[in-house]
């Protein structure tokens, strides 16, 4: 039985990447150390992966950015743009956050960024053209490779197989295609090439990662993996193939693999347990298996007795030779050593295990994997954990689980239906037509990322604290006043990350110190530890709503994360069902929402930014989940009165697939990102209608540029043939917290004008 996972996390345990990175970029320092750094850091991991006894141990799982955008180099797949720059390191690093030297006219725009597939991490998303020809860059993972091999080891490069790289790129925008796939005939020469090469150099194992293998593959999907595998099989000279699938069941894809010729195959047994059975009983004669059983998406001790006994059973149909142990997929989404959490309460940190942990579950199991009971200290230790953290969940909050057994199906439902509600909110507030707002974040400047610190660090008082902050909501609530906002917000001045805000005040989370997970490049997110049954002590935003709605006789809007993105941004407990958690957050928040109406905050909006990033990878699975993501939204915000207006939020498009769901969850108004996919959501729109108000973004905030008065007016008059004009907002895509004050001015000053043209037009007309 061998021991292995399928990747390791990169940003390093003090986020030493990201530090190098950033000053590499902010000139500081030169490429050498850079290079340095990354170099220290894989060595490092190697050694402590080699140490802790796996028997196979990746490489290319490093990445300088990002692993797609790195086999989008390997591959030659660099648009036309980024050809000019010669030095490779700048042209990589061009084509992941763009170019800009007005000096010197040179505006490059990056390529587009994603979340790869249901986590919170975002890819670089492969820019193809329909005559696209790919030409072999092996000299990122020759140069990891033999930096290996130097060290003694004899690693296996993980490569993101063919079909899922081409199905997760994109043509580019001003070229007519139909599917990337269509490369598929000349995207493989290169593969096989790669292949080859890598057996020259002594490499016997390569990890294919097919994670698509986890969707419902349409015809064309299906041959084409059906096409690859079996041409990378055939292959003369290669090292032996391990198709790695996680993140869900391969299900009835499972033949491509097994007929493919391929030698291993892996799958996310956290994800789909079942699927052990029944690939067990069709894993072709030879073929090995690996059984992704230590979960590589949370940051919980594993049940090494149950894991023991699929191990077990795996051994027993195909011998221990045919079997491997892994981590259900990279270890990329948790944290890197939980021995560097100082400050955790003792009882919860032996429930939880990071990067290094899961390494020595792994080993653990494959060590115990001919005992038929697993003995030792270490497995009874894991075992008297796990007893603990059931007991202590038994007897967590009584009155929360209480409660939300008495949760009603109405109390999911406003109280009127939307014509009704809407009829008395503008007879509240008389609006004008195309009322402008903004989401909810201004600029952090570097005063308020100190003021917050100094107050945690005790060098500034609560009092301090305070004045601080509502001077700043002060300045802040002035500017929108003066720029001609509608409806105004107070900033979010006291928030670092939204999710870990709302944690902070809630019971049932936990905070890490260095529990940081890469997000994308080198900003990473430091998720909570959801790890008991959540209530709300006290109210957590009233007060500065409150103080900000005093300065105002214009509404300013309440402002809160929703219960399905805290989920999802958050480690969470994996001994109840996700939707049990949900609902429990959900109830907080209805309690935060009834406080703020009851302060006299008649807009409260309630974000779900991460709602379609949480649905599961196969289509049957998606309508429970919708379920409960939905219901619990409601939970959260149906309990107002006619009069109170709910907004939410919404980011990352492809909306299409759920907007039924989006029109179920019934917010007086939708504000959504649209600027990278405008007219597919318009016509979305278009097609279905939209019963609520919306305010389809018109402006990118990902960009500092400052968008034209008639950039402007032109998309809200397309807004306008879509959707009632009566029902339309106008506002950016997103919110402002990443962007400065001056671009900012002039481009909701813009924006503000644009408004103010359309009513002139759609009055006067
Ligand atoms: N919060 C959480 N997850 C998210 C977002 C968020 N996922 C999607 C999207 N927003 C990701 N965007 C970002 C943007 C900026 C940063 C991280 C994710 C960021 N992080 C700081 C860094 O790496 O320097 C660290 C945070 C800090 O200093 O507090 O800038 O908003 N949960
Ligand atoms: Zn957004």
């Amino acid at each position: 039985v061998l021991a292995t996972v399928l990747g390791h996390p990169r940003i390093g345990i003090a986020r030493e990447l990201k530090k190098a990175l950033e000053a590499y970029w902010s000139g500081a320092t030169p490429a050498e150390s850079l290079l340095a750094t990354a170099q220290e850091i894989r060595t490092r991991h190697w050694s402590m992966m080699k140490q802790a006894g796996l028997d196979q141990i990746p490489c290319n799982d490093f990445s300088l950015y990002d692993h797609m955008l790195d086999m989008a180099v390997t591959v030659g797949g660099i648009p036309a743009r980024f050809e000019k720059i010669a030095n490779p390191l700048n042209r990589y690093f061009a084509m992941a956050r763009g170019v800009q030297d007005r000096g010197a006219g040179i505006d490059l725009s990056p390529l587009e960024m994603t979340k790869w597939f249901d986590t919170n991490y975002h890819y670089i998303v492969p820019e193809l053209r329909p005559d696209q020809t790919f030409v072999l860059d092996p000299t990122k993972i020759i140069a990891e490779l033999a930096e290996a091999q130097a060290l003694g080891m004899a690693p296996r490069p993980v490569l993101p197989g063919p079909v899922t790289f081409l199905k997760l790129s994109k043509y580019a925008e001003d070229v007519e295609g139909v599917d990337t796939l269509e490369l598929l005939p000349r995207l493989l020469p290169v593969y096989e090439e790669l292949l080859a090469l890598l057996a020259g150099h002594g490499v016997t194992s390569v990890q294919l990662d097919e994670p698509c293998l986890c969707f419902d593959l349409d015809p064309a999907s299906t041959q084409a993996y059906r096409t690859a595998l079996t041409r990378l099989a055939g292959t003369a000279k290669r090292p032996a193939l391990l198709v790695a699938t996680y993140f869900g069941s391969i299900g009835d894809n499972l033949a491509l693999v097994t007929e493919s010729g391929c030698e291993a195959l892996h799958l996310d047994l956290v994800r789909a347990p079942s699927d052990l059975d029944s690939v067990l009983a069709a894993l072709p004669a030879g073929m090995k298996l690996s059984l992704g059983i230590i979960d590589g998406r949370n940051i919980w001790r594993a049940d090494l007795e149950q894991a023991h006994r699929m191990v077990r059973r795996a051994v027993a149909t195909l011998g221990a030779e045919r079997v491997m142990i892994a981590t259900s997929c990279s270890l990329l989404h948790v944290p890197v050593d939980l021995d560097a959490e100082t400050r955790l309460d003792a009882e919860l940190k032996n429930w939880m295990a990071f990067a290094a942990q899961k390494v020595a579950e792994v080993c653990l199991l494959a060590d115990a994997a001919e005992q038929e009971e697993p003995q030792g200290a270490p497995f009874e230790q894991a075992s008297a954990a796990l007893a603990r953290r059931r007991a202590a969940a038994a007897a967590d909050n009584p009155a929360v689980r209480h409660r939300a057994g008495q949760v009603t199906e109405a109390m999911s439902r406003r109280s009127a239906p939307f014509a009704e509600r809407s009829a008395k909110q503008k007879r509240r507030f008389d609006l004008p037509l195309l009322p402008t707002t903004t989401i909810g974040s201004f600029p952090q400047s570097r005063e308020v990322r100190e003021a917050r610190s100094r107050w945690r660090s005790g060098a500034l008082d609560s009092e301090g604290y305070q004045d601080f902050m509502r001077t700043e909501i002060g300045r802040c609530i002035e500017k929108q006043e003066n720029l001609g906002l509608d409806v105004l917000v107070h900033g979010e001045f006291e928030r670092t990350d939204m999710v870990e805000y709302f944690g902070e005040q809630l019971d049932g989370f936990a905070f890490t110190q260095n529990g940081w997970v890469q997000s994308y490049g080198s900003r990473c997110v430091k998720p909570p530890v959801l790890y008991g049954d959540v209530a709300r002590p006290r109210p957590m935003t009233v007060e500065w709503s409150t103080f900000a709605q005093s300065l105002s006789k214009r509404p300013v809007k309440g402002m809160l994360t929703g219960p399905v993105t805290i989920l999802q941004w958050s480690f969470v407990r994996n001994d109840q069902p996700r939707s049990e958690t949900c609902r429990q957050i959900a109830l907080a928040l209805r309690d935060e929402v009834a406080d703020l109406e009851q302060a006299g905050i008649a807009m409260i909006q309630v974000d779900e930014p991460a709602i379609r990033e949480g649905l599961p990878l196969r289509r049957r699975d998606w309508p429970e989940y919708l379920a409960w993501a939905v219901a619990a939204f409601c939970l959260s915000t149906a309990g107002v009165s006619d009069e109170t207006q709910i907004h939410t939020h919404m980011c990352y498009s492809e909306f299409g697939d759920i907007l039924p769901s989006i029109v179920a969850m019934d917010a007086d108004v939708l504000s959504i990102e649209s600027s990278r996919s405008r007219m597919e959501l318009l016509s979305h729109f278009r097609l279905h209608g939209y019963p609520n108000d919306v305010g389809p973004g018109i402006y990118d905030i990902h960009s500092p540029r400052v968008p034209t008065v008639e950039e402007m007016t032109t998309l809200l008059e397309l807004a306008a043939e879509v959707l009632p004009a009566e029902r339309l907002w106008v506002n950016p895509d997103c919110g402002l917290k990443t962007r400065g004050w001056p671009e900012i001015e002039a481009s909701l000053g813009n924006m503000v004008q644009a408004a103010r043209e359309i009513r002139r037009r759609l009055t006067s007309g």
